[in-house]
């Protein structure tokens, strides 16, 4: 028989809340003004930078893109991100990263069942704490036993550290646990794990092969928002909207 549920990781940018759009991009982009730079981030070009996970590395690989030398790109974009997170947590207070549809619904669906949750990301621990509060309040929030971030691990998505450093914290087996992502590096870094993978598309991460992951819908479904199947390898019953149930044939058919 395979093992019971006992846990769901869930990443955060583009899987808890729409972030990246009008709230990171928005930030990097009002960093490089107060700070005087010329470049400025467009909506299509961000997905493109997006490939480099974490804030600082994207800002670094940028940087020794347009011709800074190593030391120079890795000092300012250390300045850069600084900044950026406080910008960001100012966006994300007024409402620029919003909750995807029907994360609230489900985080009460595995409490009333008994599934404990955690968080693996990529992004820094200066926000994640309090966007979780500020969309989901805090008796919400407090659910999640362990939140990994981009500062816990050495090698980051598609790595598979955040998510051995969560089922770690919480003394959980892989074969037990399913990751809730919206991007081929988190898919690859859950798999990587041990983890069954659902893939929530977002519109950054449309074009990703999600060949690795064991379903993948464009919403998890709330209200007015049905859980759109765009891959089922296994052929379960997804039902209307993603649920405990659907997790549960998700983590015994996944391999
Ligand atoms: C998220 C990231 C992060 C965010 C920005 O990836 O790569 O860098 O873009 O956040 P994932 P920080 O969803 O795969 O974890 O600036 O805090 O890094
Ligand atoms: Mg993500």
């Amino acid at each position: 028989m395979p093992p019971a549920l006992e846990a769901v990781i869930f990443d955060v940018d583009g899987t808890i809340a729409d972030t990246e759009r009008h709230g990171h991009r928005v930030a990097f982009n009002q960093a490089f003004e107060r700070l005087g730079l010329p470049y400025r981030w467009g909506e299509e070009e961000y997905g493109r930078l997006l490939e480099t996970p974490g804030g600082e590395q994207r800002l670094k690989a940028y940087l020794g893109a347009q011709g800074l030398a190593e030391e120079k790109a890795a000092g300012l974009a250390k300045d850069l991100h600084r900044l950026k997170q406080a910008i960001f947590v100012d966006l994300m207070r007024r409402g620029a990263a919003p909750l995807r549809a029907g994360i609230d619904r489900l985080l009460d669906e595995l409490a009333a069942a008994g599934i404990r949750v955690a968080v693996a990301t990529t992004a820094g621990r200066t926000w994640v704490g309090e966007l979780l509060t500020t969309l989901l309040g805090a008796g919400r929030a407090a659910r999640f036993e362990a939140v990994v971030t981009g500062e816990d691990v050495a090698i980051r998505k598609p790595g598979p550290e955040v998510y051995l450093i969560a089922l770690d914290r919480l003394g959980c087996a892989a074969a037990s646990a399913v990751a809730i992502e919206d991007s081929e590096v988190g898919v690859a870094a859950a798999k990587g794990a041990g983890l069954a993978c659902l893939a929530v598309r977002n519109g950054y991460t449309l074009h990703h092969d999600f060949a690795l992951a064991d379903l993948v819908v464009e919403d998890i479904g709330g209200p007015g928002v049905p859980a759109t199947v765009v891959a089922n390898p296994h052929g379960i019953d997804v039902g209307p909207m993603v649920s405990v149930d659907t997790l549960r044939r998700l983590r015994a058919a996944a391999r």
